[in-house]
């Protein structure tokens, strides 16, 4: 272990036994040690849908991480919030007793209205994988813009209900690139600190990960990594550490040892339902409406906005359609929803205030994944954790940090998987489409060339020192690089060009964004940290300022 080291010094403050030890501060009424995938105590679903005709203080729009922040701190400051989350609640088991699918069967649950799953990777030694499924207002959105496949979370909770937990802090020298009108010494003083806190960020024990089985993949990684010269950083996550290490020892049921991940966990991540989201309904201030997506914003007669929302079935399908008033409005529909709803807002008039910047500045965090295939000396392991502890960091000299990533099949492939962020300084734009009535983004998957230099930065030279190759059967027939797709979309509505230097929306007193369309493109790694973190910090100011 000698050489490897914690990526940062900020999240290493938050140590894995810390956040144990504070777990009760942190988390309030929620109980951890049941693990249940149950929602909070208090549902934020109690109250019933918002109905048309109300008048609300605030209402947010969307329940990710910018989203659940703003709710959680407004209630705090003893403000009444009306969350309204196009997704589903997430709070009730399915015919087999569990919330979520697995990974290895997708079904009705796994995506977002389709009638066919549209897996990351699509191929599996040599054969496709995708498969029917009925059409549902399932988890995991696999959006369609042109140039690249958008994969974002859907229901309460946002991209916390789907994604890896990899809650990673920027190295403080890259941050002036990630958020360049942003005073770095309070994000890395109070805000960073705050949302690691909030979010319940830990670290894998590195004695117990030096002998667990489901981590022989990231040895392997590491090892590799360190063979060819590049560090190996352990890497900060959400998921409850010691509840991995139970499932491990077969005393409790599993889930990260169970495969799961992009549909969902059913135990030992903490998604934003048992972290912000749970605070939030504690204070009893706060109340999500589900199957409910917001249309339209625009200036009410009597001040305050008129905000039009559609509620739909789980096929999709509108049921009604509310008009309903809101003094202020933020939005947290995630970096694409927001994006094209404001664009759209501005293009039709709805909101004919907002600047030139609206849907500029779009980034996919320059994402990237591989495979390589290993020697038989080499096996990654059939068991394998789905949640990633580890990355190979070579930012700084090749624009490059790799997460080691799990393919938890079940069985041995001897298989290394990456998802690596790049520094990809490409930036597309969001425009309306008045023919069509929708909003494009005009992203060329030739732009991520970039990204993939980047990544073979690392990958030619591991598999040049190991002697081994790229894996050809991930992404289709003969093709190495996963080039088509982002996890991470980012910007559409930026810091201090959109927005002011918090978040307050030109042209519009009373609107905000508070999500990742607010950062111009890319983090340097994970974003959901810094998501949280700048969201923190906006509304500490607004709540001072404005309310
Ligand atoms: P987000 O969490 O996307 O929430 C937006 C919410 O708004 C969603 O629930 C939408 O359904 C809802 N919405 C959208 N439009 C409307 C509308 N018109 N009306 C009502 N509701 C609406 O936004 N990041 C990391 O840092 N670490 C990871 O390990 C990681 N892994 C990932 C794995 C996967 C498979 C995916 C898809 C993402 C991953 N991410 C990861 C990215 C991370 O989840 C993402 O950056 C954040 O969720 C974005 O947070 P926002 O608050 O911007």
């Amino acid at each position: 272990m000698g050489d490897t080291v914690q990526y940062n010094n900020e999240s290493r403050g938050v140590s894995r036994r810390r956040f144990i030890a504070g777990t009760g501060s942190i988390l309030g009424a929620i109980t951890l040690a049941g693990h249940a995938a149950a929602a909070p105590q208090r549902s934020l679903t109690a109250a019933g849908p918002i109905p048309s005709g109300a008048h609300v203080p605030v209402l947010v729009i969307g329940t990710g991480y910018g989203g659940s922040v703003t709710a959680l701190r407004l209630a705090q400051a003893g403000v009444d919030v009306q969350m309204v989350e196009m997704g589903m609640a997430w709070d009730t088991p399915g015919p087999d007793g569990k919330i979520f699918a697995n990974t290895t069967s997708p079904d009705y649950r796994s995506f977002w209205l389709r009638t066919r799953t549209k897996q990351p990777i699509s191929n599996f030694l040599g054969f496709p994988i995708d498969k029917n499924v009925p059409r549902y207002t399932g988890i995991l959105d696999a959006e369609e813009m042109g140039g690249i496949i958008v994969y974002q979370g859907r229901g309460v909770g946002g991209g916390s209900l789907v994604n890896g937990g990899m809650a990673v802090t920027p190295k403080r020298e890259n941050f002036g690139a990630v958020l360049p009108s942003v005073n770095a010494d309070e994000m890395y003083a109070t805000y960073y600190p705050r949302a690691n806190a909030g979010l319940g960020v830990g670290t894998v024990d590195p004695t117990w990960f030096d002998s667990a089985d489901c981590y022989q993949y990231a040895r392997v990684g590491r090892k590799q990594a360190q063979r060819s010269g590049f560090p190996f950083v352990f890497v900060p996550d959400v998921y409850d550490w010691d509840y991995m290490e139970q499932e491990a020892a077969g005393t409790v049921p599993k889930s990260a040892l169970a495969g799961e991940i992009l549909y969902g966990n059913n135990y030992g991540k903490k998604s934003l339902q048992k972290t912000y989201l749970a605070q939030a309904a504690a204070t009893g201030r706060v109340t999500v409406s589900p199957l409910h997506k917001v249309t339209s914003v625009s200036p009410a007669s009597g001040g305050g906005y008129t905000v039009l929302i559609d509620q739909i079935d789980t096929t999709g399908g509108t049921t009604a359609t509310k008009t309903v008033t809101a003094d202020r409005v933020f939005f947290a529909a995630g970096s694409v929803g927001t994006s094209k709803l404001l664009v759209k807002l501005k293009a039709t008039g709805a909101l004919p205030g907002l600047n030139d910047q609206i849907g500029k500045g779009w980034g996919d965090n320059g994402n990237v994944m591989c495979g390589r295939a290993n020697h038989l000396w080499d096996p990654t392991g059939a068991l394998q954790a789905s949640i990633p502890c580890g990355g190979i960091d070579n930012w700084t000299a090749g624009g490059a940090f790799a997460e080691v990533a799990p393919l938890p099949t079940g069985i041995e492939t001897f298989a290394s998987f990456y998802l690596s962020i790049t520094k990809n300084p490409n930036r597309a734009e969001f425009s309306w489409n008045a023919g069509t009535g929708t909003v494009g983004l005009n992203w060329q998957t030739a732009w991520k060339q970039p990204s993939i230099d980047m990544a073979k930065s690392i990958f030619d030279k591991i598999n040049a020192k190991e002697g081994t190759i790229y894996r050809t059967d991930l992404f289709g027939t003969y093709k190495i690089w996963g080039d088509h797709l982002t996890y991470h979309p980012l910007g559409g509505a930026v810091l201090n060009k959109a927005t002011d230097n918090h978040g307050r929306l030109h042209g519009h007193p009373g609107l905000y964004v508070v999500d990742g369309a607010l950062i111009p493109g890319n983090t340097s790694v994970n974003p959901f940290v810094t998501i949280t973190a700048l969201a923190e910090r906006n509304i500490e100011k607004i709540i001072a300022t404005d309310l």
